[in-house]
């Protein structure tokens, strides 16, 4: 007989958004896919995950999808046994019953916490450190991250072969774009816009729209559509609109599955990304991006968005640096950018390679997935 799979629980409570289900959904099938392991993923809301994740049925409380148990982590919380690795996404609080089940093993599992993602140097130093206990269970912390001595980054394996394959071929790029009703304006920059609320994009699709390159905007549903129909002076924006105004061409995409936004990401010259996965994917797209960090109390995004800036522009001469810190604060903070785009213009080419290169520099870190099987396997 085969040995048993090892079984992994990730647990994940969707606070608002994407982000939650977007990261723990591409964990547990890499898990699956390539290590092999049998994988329950529980999910509180499975609209959020029916987004990014079409085949979803919301009504099941328990289905298969691509190797992956998924489960409804519904309040009514049914006993069940106790996986050997236990993933707390996000400090996400376990059903008190699964906690006691952890407890009544044998061996008790490997409980750890995905922490969400920053740059900040403190995360090297907790990466891996115990947490609390409950009874005989200890808790890990695992932190993602963009240094050596961190958790690393999601990356399915082949991703950027495939990526580079995708971008060499402008044939296939066509025809994904076409399936989406996508034909891009001849000549165009192509610049994909997933964003929250943000009071500094009138500023910019100003520019867009008076520049002498013209540019094809693709934004997907979501948060930003209030204020690129307010800048367009339409009453709203659903799927499918499309406006142009002098060079710039606006057109509103659907939610797409994540190998499908992947794929967008490819094709487009900039990204303008959000939050925590769609930031990480932008960077595995090799391309020149923005991001607009997620809000926390205190400012403290503010920390991170700097940590991360400080990695990021490193390679850079100080005035493409300075080019990219004034454009992504400012982005960030909702101030307008205009200026600060045209900036960041000046150096075009730099900011490509840099972005190719920071690419290549990060795939040089174990992925995240393959760090925590190597986790579990220290801890046994
Ligand atoms: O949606 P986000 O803003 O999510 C989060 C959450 O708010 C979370 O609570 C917060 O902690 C975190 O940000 C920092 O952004 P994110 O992380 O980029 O998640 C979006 C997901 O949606 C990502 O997995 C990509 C996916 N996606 C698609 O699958 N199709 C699409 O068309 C688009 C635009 C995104």
């Amino acid at each position: 007989m085969p040995p048993l799979k090892t079984r992994w629980d990730i647990f994940c409570t969707v606070v608002d958004n994407y982000g939650d289900i977007g990261v723990t959904w591409r964990l547990a099938r890499q898990l699956v896919a390539e290590h092999g392991l049998a994988v329950r993923l529980w999910v509180d809301d499975l609209r959020a995950f029916e987004r990014i994740c079409p085949a979803i049925d919301v009504e099941l409380e328990q289905q298969l999808q691509e190797g992956v148990e998924v489960r409804h982590w519904s309040a009514e919380w049914l006993s069940t046994e106790a996986a050997d690795v236990v993933i707390a996404a996000f400090a996400c609080q376990l059903p008190g019953a699964y906690m006691d089940a952890m407890a009544e093993r044998e061996k008790p599992p490997l409980w750890m916490n995905l922490d969400y993602l920053s740059a900040e140097d403190w995360v090297i130093g907790c990466h891996g450190l115990p947490s609390v206990k409950y009874k005989t269970v200890q808790k890990f912390f695992f932190f993602p991250g963009f240094q050596p001595g961190t958790g690393g980054l999601l990356r399915e394996s082949g991703l950027l072969e495939r990526r580079e394959q995708f971008q060499r071929d402008p044939d296939a790029q066509r025809k994904f774009l076409h399936d989406l009703g996508i034909e891009p304006t001849p000549g165009a920059q192509l610049i994909s816009l997933f964003a929250y609320e943000n009071a500094g994009l009138a500023s910019w699709l100003d520019v867009l729209a008076a520049d002498a390159t013209p540019t094809h905007l693709l934004v997907p549903e979501g948060r930003i559509l209030g204020d690129v129909a307010r800048w367009l002076g339409v009453e709203s924006l659903t799927t499918g609109a499309l406006h142009v105004r002098q060079s710039l061409t606006v057109q509103v995409l659907p939610f797409v599955r994540q190998d499908q936004y992947d794929q967008l990401l490819w094709c487009c010259d900039f990204n303008a990304v959000r939050g925590e996965d769609s930031f990480v994917r932008a960077q595995w797209a090799g391309r020149p991006m923005l991001w607009h960090i997620y809000q926390q109390d205190e400012d403290i995004h503010l920390d991170k968005l700097d940590a991360f800036l400080a990695l990021y522009t490193k390679a850079l001469s100080p005035a493409a640096a300075e080019a990219m810190n004034g454009l992504w604060r400012a982005w960030s903070a909702g101030q307008p950018i205009g200026a600060l785009w045209l900036a960041a213009r000046e150096h075009w080419p730099e900011l490509q390679k840099n972005a190719e290169q920071w690419c290549l520099e990060q795939a040089l870190q174990a992925d995240l997935a393959k760090a925590l099987v190597q986790f579990y396997r220290n801890w046994l």
